[in-house]
């Protein structure tokens, strides 16, 4: 497969304080190396309360949007960016259904969740909001470049 078509398309995931204080950070990560996708950046972060404001700011009008920001403050957070063909699409499918009651098994959130609010993990919805978020979470020089020694039998 041609190199413009395989690994061009980023997307932000993070590892919820759950998701982190439950030992999943390990899971979560190898379902994704696992797939194929190459781990661009990493970091265990304690984010502002207003740093999740602005990550939710769509989700303001929302009754729910005060208890989210509470949860994504109760602990550290684990801030990733993934990289590969249909990253966005592909990294919610792995994630499963927002409310885990709706996800398959064999997803993170089917595999280890039960309750929407304590649902383990975040992945961009959209290819635009995954530059936002990506911009909003990590500098430029915190994104790595390189190519992965499988990447050749993967596309
Ligand atoms: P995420 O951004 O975390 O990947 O989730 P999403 O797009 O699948 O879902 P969204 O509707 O954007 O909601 C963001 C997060 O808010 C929490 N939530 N709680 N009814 C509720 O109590 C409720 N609904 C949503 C979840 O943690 C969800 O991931």
């Amino acid at each position: 497969e041609e190199a413009s078509n395989m690994s061009s398309e980023q997307t932000f995931i993070a590892i919820k304080p759950d998701g982190v204080q439950r030992g999943l950070v390990g899971p979560i990560i190898t379902r994704f190396e696992q797939r194929g996708y190459k781990l661009v950046a990493m970091k265990l972060v304690s984010p502002s309360k207003e740093h999740l404001e602005k990550h939710y700011e769509d989700l303001a009008d929302k009754p729910f949007y005060k208890g989210l920001v509470t949860y994504m403050l109760s602990g550290p957070i684990c801030a990733m960016v993934w990289e590969g063909r249909e990253a966005v699409k592909t990294g919610r499918t792995l994630l499963g259904a927002t409310n885990p009651m709706a996800s398959a098994p064999g997803t993170i959130r089917g595999d280890y969740a039960i309750d929407v609010g304590r649902n383990v993990c975040h992945g961009s919805d959209a290819v635009e909001s995954a530059k936002k978020e990506i911009d909003l979470w990590f500098k430029k020089e915190e994104l790595m470049s390189y190519k992965p020694a499988n990447f050749d039998w993967i596309y």
